[in-house]
């Protein structure tokens, strides 16, 4: 059916609940940017305006829009096996190939997956799992999982609650029992507070420390595991200091606690190797896994599993009651399937490793010379600028949070899409982009932070 922008508008302020959003102010304005298609780097809205993704949707469409490969499998899926279960002693062909595949282009250590809609069911599995692990070893006390500040892992329950975002935690009365949280490795703002560049190396080794005090303080005994992002994504593309995932690991091994890595950014070629985990040279227990998985064109989840995880938890001879309605569901899994051996075929991940990476990150580089921008940090293809209202003394703007909102804004208007968190503008772009586009996207880049100094000015 085709209705005009205003007649879609005001039909969503009408009864749409959108995720993340005022409400109040959404239903008052009725002005929600309607996207209507898309293709490559390229999204384009109701009224034809052309953008620039650099937000890969929700840093989900890694091989970028329109792929005919992807849809045709899910199609061709449609009509043999729209939908099947895997519960009860079956399974099916896209469910079984996905796994041997995952398995194929994870760490060596990890060769089983369990699947789910999304990344935040995925972090719920991770919850459930570990703790169901620790009791398979008679040791039911080790509950409690360590997350980090600003961390973000989905919106479930468990989700929210593994996430270090306190005005999550505020609505519903958050987090769940046996959850806690330390530090970021958050270079930039200690470098902010301290007012003088500091000694990152250093700075990494003791962010990564707070978690031994924090078992310490905890007691070994009552700690389940550990989960962070290898570069915290939506808490504003938290690039660690090269020294902290070594450390994390060190104190992971000899604690005795399981170490799982939220990939759901990270993995699919973000960083350059298929996982995070492969960048920094870290062996996760598990996995959480979704978006670039399928490049996001179906949702599709799930946790890959250590081989010495798996082996425990089938050492009882017990059930393990969880699982989910669309767990491997056999149209995502096609998709799933497809997608990945599309990043196969294309080389991409060698292309985001030597050629889109390094070349994004020589542009990007170029945005520090603007009066706004305090830092400008890359690794593969994301991205972040810390805004700043006085470069010399790294001091933020009062109100960040409105000066970055304006900032998207004039993004959008101008044909770009990058993501706006607090004193942050940041991007994450299809792993396809070609150099032309990256040029494209810094220079609306710099446009944009331009309009919105003359703007504040
Ligand atoms: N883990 C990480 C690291 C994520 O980034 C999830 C888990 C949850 O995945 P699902 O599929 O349940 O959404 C995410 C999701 C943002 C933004 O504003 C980021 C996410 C989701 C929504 C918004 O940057 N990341």
């Amino acid at each position: 059916m085709t209705r005009t922008t205003e007649q879609w508008q005001q039909l969503d302020a009408s009864h749409h609940l959108h995720p993340f959003s005022n409400l109040k102010e959404m239903r008052e304005s009725a002005k929600t940017r309607v996207i209507k298609k898309a293709e490559g780097v390229y999204i384009y809205d109701s009224d034809n305006n052309k953008i620039l993704d650099a937000m890969s949707g929700l840093w989900c469409v890694n091989m970028g829009y329109g792929e005919e490969h992807i849809i045709e499998r899910a199609h061709a899926q449609m009509h043999e096996l729209p939908y099947y279960n895997s519960f009860f002693g079956t399974t099916h062909p896209p469910a079984v190939e996905l796994t041997a595949l995952l398995a194929e282009v994870a760490p060596a250590h990890m060769n089983q997956a369990f699947f789910t809609s999304g990344g935040s069911e995925a972090n719920d599995t991770v919850v459930r799992m570990v703790r169901h692990y620790w009791a398979t070893l008679g040791q039911a006390g080790k509950s409690i999982v360590i997350s980090r500040e600003n961390a973000y892992h989905g919106s479930t329950m468990a989700g929210a609650s593994l996430g270090g975002m306190s005005f999550m935690h505020a609505q519903g009365g958050l987090p769940i029992p046996d959850i806690v949280h330390i530090d970021q490795p958050y270079a930039f703002n200690e470098c902010v507070k301290a007012g003088t560049e500091i000694d990152r190396a250093a700075f990494g080794l003791k962010a990564a420390r707070a978690l031994e005090e924090k078992i310490d303080e905890l007691g070994e005994e009552r700690v389940a595991a550990f989960i962070a992002e290898p570069i915290q994504g939506a808490g504003g593309v938290i690039i660690p200091p090269e020294t902290y995932w070594p450390e994390i690991q060190r104190i992971c091994n000899e604690r005795n606690i399981l170490l799982v890595v939220d990939e759901v950014i990270c993995g699919f070629g973000r960083t350059g190797e298929w996982f995070g985990s492969a960048y920094y040279g870290i062996k996760p227990d598990l996995m959480p896994i979704a978006k670039g998985m399928s490049s996001g064109y179906l949702p599709i989840g799930g946790v890959m599993v250590a081989d010495r995880v798996a082996e425990v938890l089938m050492q009882e001879d017990v059930e393990f009651a969880h699982g989910f309605t669309y767990s491997g569901h056999p149209v995502c899994a096609a998709a799933a399937i497809a997608n990945i051996q599309l990043m196969q075929s294309k080389g991409i991940i060698e292309r985001v490793r030597n050629v889109t990476g390094p070349y994004l990150a020589k542009k990007w580089q170029t945005l520090a010379e603007h009066p706004l921008v305090g830092e400008a940090r890359t690794l593969g293809a994301l991205g972040a600028l810390e805004i700043v209202a006085d470069k010399q003394s790294y001091k933020r703007f009062e109100d960040s949070d409105a000066v970055t909102t304006l900032c998207r804004t004039f993004c959008f208007e101008n044909g770009l899409v990058m993501r706006a968190v607090t004193d942050k503008m940041i991007i994450a772009p299809p792993l396809i982009i070609s150099e032309v586009e990256i040029d494209e996207l810094v220079e609306k880049a710099w446009r944009c932070l331009d309009l919105t100094a003359k703007a504040i000015a």
